[in-house]
């Protein structure tokens, strides 16, 4: 391992920032991260001692750990989750927001001393191929080992990265900590953390992000919804492309041809699983270039084209099983970090839905001895893997392709009972975009709150867009604008979860979803027939393809004109939300949609 000093760091700004911070934070050691395997490997013998990592058994899961959190610290953290731009209009109205003078004080009380007892870990990342245009560059500060081993697996980190950087690159200031000094003789737990304390603060125009109080997920990995979506969206907005919360996959028919698809569904959706999809038809073939974000901007040729900034995946692990997703399953066989799951006596990891049932003796994620009795999950709902993306057996090949990959199809879901078709075509770009900006979503029973409840997200990006959504909505269509109409990506709106009247899905989903993508790549190639329906083209019966499978296809096509009706007046009550800053083109469309209705 080479010993990497900030004294020796040729990057100036870079070396005064992180002096800056050492005087704030007061560490009592500083370790510029190198990315290497020893470097990993002792860190990870360090969580093992510290009593964070329990590592899993090598014969089940070679490389891989589990972490269990403090109760407290388990998910995203919304409501502490704050936009510091100059005025409140700019973070708009589906942000929290904080002046900078009001935040900046109160982070500095917060740090002041924070890191007193621990190592200050300097993470140097890249988010994208590294050395790629469309790549951006951030250097992460944390005080938590876990972070930075799970950094590891969600971005390319390390010396390369500083080698990119070089002396004078920007970089992306992230600032992290878990908000628990260490008076000399105090024992560490476990998982460190300050849940009442939890802060998660961007400054848009500086470009930075404060972290404090949580060392879990998307709250203490910086580079994926902090960096990857809430700073890169308000990059995007003003270099003229696209950060989005989509995946990224490849589909091959049986002909050979290859498009790709970009997809945005809120979460509890399968993202993941549509990303690695296993094809139900014989000879059309998914590969996967990302689960979770996607950032789109023109190419050479005038196309969209995509990179996934990550470089791993951070799934929910309930439900994954050998049915629901058999490429997630394969891919975290080994070099895996899994966080809540249950722990089996053998040492492997368990939780509800993998397809198995609990064996005996099963440890729950809070660490005690499983009760099947009690009515309580033994894994919790929101229990994570973290695992390298170029483990998964279906990776694309163009997946860390620095120039990225054409998109021929954006897709839009949500999970709706009724109402909203199994898939359908929009009329075009500004239609696509208005599609977009009416996502919206059943809550499940993995979310907070009342079941069923209807949720707008407008594309899949509520609580992670860092600037207003309604101006949001205008740089979708300006990026659609300035491009030739016969290059733009095909816009479609799909919903795998109708119902029936007793409450049986319509759809058999999984790997059936490819009939649906099937559709979408003939439309993409000008094949694939379709008619005109006031909410868009709609597949004609011949050309959805429901060969072998037992379904109603007249109900997944249907289109309820009274429940559209309904679905276009609560549209403009929430399109009011965006007061001036809805683009007049939405509600044109919204008006052309009641139009078509009547
Ligand atoms: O970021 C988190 O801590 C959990 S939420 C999450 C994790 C991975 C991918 N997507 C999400 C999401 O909420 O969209
Ligand atoms: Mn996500």
């Amino acid at each position: 391992m080479q010993v990497l000093d900030v004294e020796h760091l040729v990057h100036l700004e870079l070396r005064n920032w992180l002096r800056e911070l050492i005087d704030l934070c007061h560490p009592d050691r500083v370790h510029v991260c190198d990315g290497s395997k020893q470097e990993n490997d002792r860190l990870c013998a360090d969580l093992v001692a510290a009593g964070t990592f329990i590592k899993l058994n090598p014969y089940e899961r070679l490389g891989s750990y589990l972490a269990c959190s403090n109760p407290k610290d388990v998910a995203r953290i919304e409501e502490r989750t704050f936009i510091c731009s100059e005025t409140e209009e700019e973070a708009g109205p589906t942000n929290n927001w904080r002046k900078p003078s009001e935040m900046r004080p109160h982070l500095r009380r917060l740090f002041n001393g924070c890191m007193r007892g621990r190592t200050m870990y300097v993470i140097p990342f890249s988010m994208g191929p590294l050395g790629s245009k469309m790549s951006l560059i951030g250097v992460q500060v944390t005080d938590s080992p876990y972070v930075v081993v799970n950094m590891r697996i969600m971005t390319r980190m390390g010396k390369e990265v500083l080698d990119v950087l070089g002396g004078d690159l920007e970089f992306i200031p992230c600032v992290h900590s878990v908000g628990k000094p260490l008076t000399p003789k105090e024992k560490d737990p476990p998982w460190p953390c300050n849940p009442e304390e939890t802060v998660l603060a961007h400054f848009p125009k500086s470009r930075e992000i404060w972290s404090y109080g949580s060392g879990y997920g998307g709250n203490a990995l910086l580079g994926k919804k902090c960096l990857a979506l809430r700073i890169a969206s308000v990059i995007g907005r003003d270099q003229g492309w696209l950060a989005e919360h989509m995946l990224i996959l490849g589909i091959t028919n049986p002909e050979g041809e290859k498009r790709y698809i970009a997809a945005a569904f809120p979460s509890a959706c399968g993202k993941t699983n549509l990303a690695m999809l296993t094809s139900s038809l014989p000879d059309w073939k998914i590969e996967t270039v990302g689960d979770d974000i996607c950032w789109m901007r023109e190419g050479e040729d005038g196309r969209l084209w995509a990179i996934n900034p990550e470089s791993g995946m951070f799934g929910v692990a309930p439900g994954t099983s050998m049915t629901s997703n058999p490429n997630a399953v394969a891919a975290m066989k080994k070099n895996t970090i899994f966080t809540n799951c249950a722990l089996e006596p053998l040492g492997d990891v368990w939780w509800e839905g993998c397809g198995e049932d609990p064996p005996p003796l099963l440890r729950d994620w809070r660490g005690g001895r499983w009760d099947p009795q009690s009515g309580e999950p033994a894994a919790h709902p929101n229990a994570r893997f973290t695992t390298p993306l170029a483990q998964c057996p279906v990776v694309d090949p163009a997946w860390n392709d620095p120039n990225g990959v054409p998109i021929s199809a954006i897709l839009f879901g949500g999970r709706r009972s009724s109402t909203v078709p199994l898939v359908f075509q929009s009329f075009g770009w500004d239609h696509g975009t208005f599609l977009g900006a009416t996502v919206s979503s059943e809550t499940t029973a993995a979310a907070a709150g009342v079941v069923g409840k209807l949720r707008h997200d407008p594309f899949a990006m509520l609580p992670f867009c860092g600037y207003h959504m309604g101006d949001y909505f205008q740089h979708w269509l300006d990026v659609g604008g300035a491009l030739q109409a016969e290059k733009l990506p095909k816009i479609f709106y799909c919903n795998w979860f109708l119902k029936d009247a007793s409450g049986n899905f319509l759809w058999p989903g999984y790997g059936e979803n490819i009939r649906v993508l099937k559709w979408i790549f003939e439309r993409c190639d000008g094949r694939g027939a379709a008619e005109e329906s006031p909410i868009g083209f709609l597949p004609t019966p011949e050309a959805f393809d429901v060969s072998d499978l037992e379904v109603n296809v007249k109900a997944l096509f249907h289109v309820d004109r009274q429940q559209w009706l309904q679905e276009a007046q609560d549209l403009e009550y929430y399109f009011k939300l965006f007061g001036a800053h809805l683009p007049k083109t939405l509600a044109d469309e919204l008006h052309n949609l009641r139009r078509r209705l009547s």
